[in-house]
């Protein structure tokens, strides 16, 4: 991690309040720099039924001049799909589909289910410790995940992306992630799928453009990120420096409007590649 990502994500962790301001928040952000596009989708593109997600016309694609390739997607999945796809993501660890998910935990009972529970990796298995992808080491790709990942890629207009290895994350209030850029696919030109469930975090990524934002880390651009919400990160964001210093508490209007989600103080996110 650099020196200023290093000293900006101290400060986000261990007091985020006092840079709120800094923190973009795209329910209530009114852009007056263009430095962030809302797109719109003409596409007549068919979703299936079953994975849960809004027409194309519901989704707002945000695009950042001051990251680019990077894509912010909101409003793409019903309460229904949100209910399915967290309960899908505990599924893959609690009753072990597919059989050979790797997990930091083994075996989970229902009463330890989430106190120990980090991380599944499912298709290509991504190794912690030398980073790199084997052949010898995978195991299936559901293809609910194959699915979902083909849909939100082609919205930004890339058609050939196949989803070959997934990281799930789950984090509890007091989780983070440091500081790290995802090199260790040898296809580093397939975007990078981030989809977020349950609590909300920031999110901090660096752009490679200095200047985007006039204030103290100026290449450093803080994100919220809330239920339901899909990052992309592609050409030269794919490749940037990012992390999640905080997960956020739940105002009480949070809470309800979170009232269909089967889980709650638990963040999930599957983060989907392409490995080859
Ligand atoms: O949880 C997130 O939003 C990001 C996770 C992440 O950076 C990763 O798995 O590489």
């Amino acid at each position: 991690m650099n020196d200023e990502f290093n000293h900006f994500y101290k400060k986000i962790r261990d007091n985020y309040k006092n840079y709120e301001d800094k923190i973009i928040d795209l329910n209530n952000y009114h852009s007056d720099d263009q430095s962030i596009i809302l797109l719109k989708l003409n596409s007549e593109i068919s979703i299936p039924d079953e994975i849960g997600l809004n027409p194309y016309n519901f989704w707002k694609i945000h695009k950042f001049n001051s990251i680019p390739g990077l894509f912010f997607i909101k409003n793409i999945f019903t309460n229904i799909g949100q209910e399915y796809w967290m309960n899908r993501h505990v599924s893959y660890c609690l009753n072990c589909y597919p059989k050979s998910h790797k997990s930091n935990v083994q075996i989970l009972d229902q009463k330890h289910k989430f106190s120990k529970l980090r991380w599944v990796t499912l298709g290509y298995h991504h190794n912690w410790d030398t980073k790199i992808y084997s052949h010898d080491d995978k195991s299936v790709m559901p293809v609910e995940i194959k699915s979902l990942c083909k849909i939100i890629c082609e919205c930004i207009g890339y058609e050939d992306f196949e989803a070959e290895a997934a990281i799930i994350n789950y984090y509890s209030r007091n989780s983070f992630i440091r500081g790290h850029i995802d090199h260790s696919e040898y296809n580093l030109k397939a975007p990078l799928i981030s989809i977020s469930f349950g609590l909300s975090a920031i999110f901090m990524i660096q752009s490679s453009i200095s200047n985007v934002i006039d204030y103290e880390h100026d290449s450093i651009i803080p994100l919220l990120i809330r239920n339901g919400d899909v990052l992309i990160m592609s050409d030269e964001s794919r490749l940037a420096l990012h992390a999640v210093p905080k997960i956020l508490e739940e105002s009480n209007s949070n809470k309800e409007e979170k009232n269909h989600l089967p889980y709650d103080n638990i963040r999930i996110n599957m983060n989907v590649r392409q490995v080859f």
